[in-house]
């Protein structure tokens, strides 16, 4: 039993105590008690694990590695997403990604447990693995995120070494893309962005991990949805897990990813979810023509599913009987 479904049944408990005396103060009590509904999922068996985008096929080996030596499954979300985060040859994760506009590469990430802990660095420069820095965030400090200098500070006074690496290729890319933009950050729909991963172990454990560069050319300083617990990425072991990949703007707005879990919590399938999140997105905002959105997700049962404003976004899948790229359903043309 996790610490918070204790929590739940002490909370439980005291709400039918303060009705019974009519005491005002049960809204808290109430609300608590809506989880009561958790248990009508089985429990479900791993390992399972499920990354987004093509790069998710050599993270999720790593991943499946980590678990079947027993690793945790927590240990398997960081270094499966670590194997991208040093392919400096991949445009989206880690140090080989697109530059802001101003040229400095600039680096999100997080990470969050089976009972909700859960760590984040964003803006951060010159480190190779920020998703280890977001670990070490939430398991030696009584914080959730650290950003920029403070973040580069405290990652080398715990250890972590600076990584200077400039890649050619993306100061070109970005060199051209100077002379033809006018400074507005571009959406490729095909930019095969961010890793997120989320994962269950033999035990039914829940963890997920989300690294990235970001957005392209973006303005310095912008910090998108995948180093931000309930929109980039969100784990509450029991109900599931879900991640995000996109413009990271539309999945802060609407919270996407918790989204995604509330809506698992409240009985849909993780595709069905990752549906509902995605047309949430769609009734709120104009003009998503040249935008993209997807969302993975896992629920505690273990079943799986992603879904994807457009056409194009796949991810990797890893079971004990399958290890393939799956093509997400779209909303949109
Ligand atoms: C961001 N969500 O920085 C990231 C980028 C991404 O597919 O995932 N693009 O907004």
């Amino acid at each position: 039993m996790t610490q918070d479904r204790r929590r739940f049944i002490k909370l439980g408990l005291a709400g039918s105590a303060a009705l019974a005396t009519g005491c005002a103060s049960s809204t808290s009590e109430v609300s608590a008690g809506t989880d009561s509904d958790l248990p009508t999922f089985v429990p479900g068996r791993g390992p399972l694990v499920l990354s987004t985008w093509i790069h998710g096929m050599p993270a999720n080996a790593k991943a499946w590695e980590v678990l079947g030596s027993g690793g945790t499954v927590l240990d398997a979300v960081e270094r499966g997403v670590m194997v991208v985060e040093s392919d400096f040859a991949n445009r989206s994760v880690g140090l080989g990604g697109r530059p802001d506009r101003d040229g400095h590469v600039t680096l999100d990430a997080c990470i969050q447990d089976h009972d909700g802990r859960a760590g984040a660095v964003a803006f951060v420069q010159h480190f190779e693995h920020p998703i280890s820095i977001a670990r070490a965030v939430m398991e030696k400090t009584p914080h959730v995120m650290l950003v920029g200098s403070g973040a580069e500070q405290w990652a080398l006074e715990n250890g972590f070494e600076r990584n200077t690496i400039t890649i050619p290729e993306a100061v070109e890319e970005w060199k051209e893309w100077q002379q033809i933009s006018d400074y507005k950050p571009v959406v490729n729909l095909e930019n095969h962005d961010t890793i997120g991963m989320v994962a269950m172990d033999a035990s039914g454990n829940i963890a997920g991990s989300c690294t990235t560069s970001g957005m392209a050319y973006k303005i310095h300083g912008r910090v998108g949805d995948s180093p931000i617990i309930g929109a980039g990425l969100f784990v509450d072991g029991d109900v599931g897990a879900a991640c995000a990949t996109g413009v990271g703007e539309l999945m802060i707005r609407t919270a996407g990813s918790h989204t995604v879990v509330e809506l698992m919590r409240q009985g849909r399938t993780p595709e069905e979810a990752c549906r509902e999140a995605v047309l949430r997105i769609k009734r709120k905002h104009a003009n998503l023509a040249d935008m993209q959105v997807g969302f993975l997700a896992i629920r505690r049962d273990g079943l799986w599913g992603g879904y994807a404003l457009q056409n194009g976004f796949n991810f990797a899948l890893r079971t004990s009987d399958r290890e393939e790229m799956v093509d997400a359903g779209f909303e949109m043309p």
